[in-house]
């Protein structure tokens, strides 16, 4: 509550101070400018660049590499995000790389790590070109770990009490051999050092578990955002902190812009402000109208880092150039509740509260203590609405990569049924008289609160998928528990062609089966009365007119499907 009072706070703040600005722009900077650098040392002092020719050039080699494989195997993805409860497409496309069974939640969409290879795994990839695009990447997270290192040693960024007492050769030499312990670190990049303790801290901030790569070509866009505090031009990522990272860690930056093409040679120099040939990169101080901006180029290979509590106290945006280009923003995400394992242990501990009677294998609640019951139904939501929905709400991107998410969200659905079964017993429990009136009303009331939240987002999901469905028609937002084998007619290996396979009759009907509600169900469809028919028209016309084939069944399911709202709901 507090949250969304200060989001509508900021936003109100916004906007009167776009009134204000009206059609004048605040100044920003540019290496152009006399004061570029001295606004840089004093204001955005935890910003660090390096130029290309700091790297390895067989490091940019193998890094650019991967960029266009992954290009080539259509890796990338646009992101259907929601800010203040509407969906958009992020101008930018996607994929996220890491550490097997992570996830990055931002822009309440989570994203899951096509793996990196990491020993102790095994991990298919669909092809050794992509295999070797992952390695690349690690190398280049590696590379970019100890550049980080180095960068907050050389402005003392270590809050360590130890430092200031320990002789700097001592330090040097105690980090070099913790980091060569540890593996990491190349010769060239050895010659820095701090104390073991420090090690910790370091680590924690700059050891990233993901990469997430961009990529967009601009010419391929009708419209971009204009830049509006500033008047820096075309936006490829509006300002922004970055989220779900662990606090005060540092985001390094790889950026690769395909630079070169006739396209960009046609910018009048004389222009004023930032060449919009080029792509750069925008900071300002969040809520300060006083200091300038600062917009830097980013030439192909450049990277850029932000240290500490850069990301906290400062906004960036990302403004677009001519070329295409891509990024690798390398981060330490929040990993507390994004990982498999996290989940897993979640599940399992809801499951302790099942159990089997051994002679006639029923099921029954082992509890049915009102904390118990609110911890089940709550990972019962976790698993629905973080794993599960967010998964499929991707469809089958992540398999243009590897099939390595397959078996734990089967594993997790799995779960996920027997948590079903388990809201139906505690309403089947609490029927029964052996309760007092006062723990029934507990339980119900804690009951209820979880299951109104889960019916909410229940409806929220479900316009989210149509929506989506009718931008990119792919029944595989839809978790397979939801879905209904494809007759075979329908069947499409092109699985953006799939739109057919959405039978809606079929997932409302096993959406009836949830065992707690028809009351659930009622509402969730009267949600979708207004837009239900426009969606599917919508779906008819736009998509499945060249499929001549299908477009009879596709009607027919139509006909189920309103027939359907029809006898049960009555409109
Ligand atoms: O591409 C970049 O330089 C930064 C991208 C960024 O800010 C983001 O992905 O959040």
């Amino acid at each position: 509550m507090k949250r969304r009072a200060g989001e509508r706070e900021k936003e109100l703040k916004k906007k009167k101070l776009l009134e204000e600005l009206g059609e004048s722009r605040l100044p920003y900077m540019t290496p152009a400018d006399a004061d570029f650098h001295q606004l840089w040392k004093t204001k955005y002092s935890k910003l660090v660049f390096r130029k290309s020719d700091t790297v390895p050039e067989e490091l940019h080699q193998m890094v650019q590499e991967s960029f266009l494989t992954l290009r080539k195997h259509d890796c990338f993805f646009q992101d259907l995000v929601r800010i203040k409860g509407k969906d958009f497409f992020t101008p930018v496309s996607r994929i996220l790389i890491g550490n097997p069974g992570c996830t990055y939640k931002y822009l309440n969409t989570r994203l899951f790590t096509v793996p990196w290879p990491t020993e102790g795994y095994e991990i298919k990839y669909c092809s050794p070109q992509i295999h070797d695009a992952c390695k690349a990447l690690i190398k280049l997270n590696d590379y970019l770990h100890i550049e980080a290192v180095k960068a907050l040693q050389g402005q003392n960024l270590l809050e360590s009490k130890e430092t200031e007492d320990t002789p700097v050769i001592d330090r040097e030499q105690n980090f070099a051999t913790s980091l060569r312990e540890k593996g990491s670190v190349s010769q060239d990049q050895s010659s820095f050092c701090v104390p073991e303790d420090d090690f910790t801290s370091l680590n924690s901030r700059t050891s990233y578990n993901v990469t997430l790569l961009n990529y967009m070509d601009p010419l391929q866009m009708l419209y971009l955002k204009q830049e509006p505090y500033f008047g820096m031009g075309n936006m490829a990522v509006s300002w922004h902190h970055d989220e779900n990272l662990v606090e005060r860690s540092t985001v390094a930056v790889y950026s690769y812009s395909c630079e070169g093409s006739p396209a960009e040679e046609t910018y009048d120099q004389k222009l004023q402000g930032r060449d919009p040939a080029v792509w750069h990169v925008g900071l300002k101080v969040a809520w300060d109208i006083e200091t300038p901006g600062l917009a830097i180029p980013l030439h192909q290979g450049d990277f850029y880092l932000m240290l500490d509590d850069l990301n906290m106290t400062h906004q960036h945006c990302v403004l677009a150039g001519f070329s295409p280009r891509f990024s690798s923003t390398h981060r330490v995400a929040d990993c507390s509740r994004g990982t498999l394992e996290y989940i897993f242990g979640q599940c399992e501990l809801a499951l302790q509260n099942l159990q089997t009677d051994s002679n006639s294998g029923a099921l029954s609640l082992k509890s049915l203590e009102t904390a118990v019951v609110k911890q089940v139904e709550e990972i019962h939501n976790e698993v629905e609405f973080e794993w599960l929905r967010q998964f499929w709400f991707q469809g089958k991107r992540y398999l243009k990569c590897t099939d390595w998410w397959l078996k734990p969200m089967a594993k997790l659905e799995e779960y996920w049924r027997k948590m079903e079964t388990m809201s139906s017993l505690v309403l089947h429990e609490v029927r029964k008289k052996e309760q007092t009136e006062e723990q029934r009303n507990e339980t119900i009331s804690c009951f209820l609160l979880v299951l109104t939240e889960r019916q909410r987002l229940r409806k929220e999901w479900t316009a989210r998928i149509f929506w989506n469905v009718t931008k990119t028609p792919c029944a595989c937002c839809i978790p397979s528990a939801f879905r209904e084998p494809t007759p075979p007619a329908l069947r499409s290996d092109r699985p953006h062609d799939c739109v057919t396979q959405i039978n809606p009759a079929h997932f409302f009907l096993k959406a009836q089966s949830f065992p707690h509600s028809s009351q659930i169900l009622h509402s969730e469809c009267h949600g979708m009365k207004s837009s239900v028919g426009e969606c599917w028209q919508r779906i008819i016309k736009n998509k499945i007119k060249c499929q001549q084939s299908v477009g009879g069944p596709l009607m027919n399911h139509c006909d189920a499907f309103l027939k359907f709202q029809w006898i049960y709901f009555g409109f």
